[in-house]
């Protein structure tokens, strides 16, 4: 594929779902043509990007005219039409194993994105500076459903690398970044561990570690 026909994400790299959706377009393989939206300059809201994506939010994928968003919309999208056959892994044709990495996808969405962003966006945006102890239980409570899923696996879909790998890590980085303590999940200490071999893993940490300063610049010391 040229340069010229690369598929373009509009991305922001602190952006936790954005670097969701980059790093299953690394660990596919597909040459992604990124433009920077800089949420924390309002860049979401311009008219011109407000026409590809009036719910102005990123992620957004726009492949020769077919506009997407929802990072894990574009992850199985660009996983169908850019996975290569012969690696019939990221996401799984059969019936079973891609309904288990689509429940982690949802776990995900619907469970522990949602419980991180609970916690950090009134911190980043709404003068928030301590995390309160509901909040700690609540994302606590997913994580010990992540540490079960990876108890008998080495992915937390099975023994292969999925898209739910990515999703779920880009994720779980941002709150690393913010110094979450994961000492009680020792299933997740060994994937993450497992992730930094992920293609375009030091691409998403650096982008998770901007997320992880501006959480910890509000907080109160
Ligand atoms: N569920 C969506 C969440 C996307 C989302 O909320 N993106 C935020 C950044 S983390 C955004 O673009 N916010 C700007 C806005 O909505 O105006 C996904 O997974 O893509």
């Amino acid at each position: 594929m040229s340069s010229e026909s690369a598929v373009k994400l509009y991305h922001f790299p602190v952006s936790g779902p954005s670097r969701g959706a980059l790093l299953a377009a690394r660990a596919i393989g597909v040459p992604v043509q990124i433009q920077i939206i800089n949420l924390f300059q309002k860049e979401q809201l311009n008219q011109d990007f407000l026409k590809i994506n009036p719910q102005h939010c990123v992620p957004t994928l726009e492949d020769d005219g077919f506009v997407l968003w929802e990072s894990r919309a574009i992850a199985c999208y660009l996983a169908d039409k850019y996975g290569k056959d012969e690696d019939d892994t990221l996401y799984p044709k059969d019936l079973k194993q891609r309904a288990v990495v689509n429940q982690r996808l949802y776990f995900d969405a619907s469970s522990l994105y949602v419980k991180i962003r609970a916690i950090c966006f009134p911190i980043l945006f709404l003068g928030e500076t301590e995390i309160k102890e509901p909040l700690k239980k609540d994302l606590n409570s997913a994580l010990e459903f992540l540490n079960g899923f990876l108890e008998n696996s080495k992915w937390v879909a099975g023994h292969q690398l999925t898209i739910a790998d990515t999703s779920i890590y880009a994720s779980l980085s941002s709150i690393l970044a913010v110094g979450w303590d994961i000492s009680s999940f020792p299933n997740i200490q060994r994937w993450i561990k497992d992730c930094a071999t992920i293609p375009g893993y030091a691409e998403n940490e650096e982008g998770a570690k901007k997320f992880g300063e501006a959480v910890k610049k509000n907080l109160k010391k």
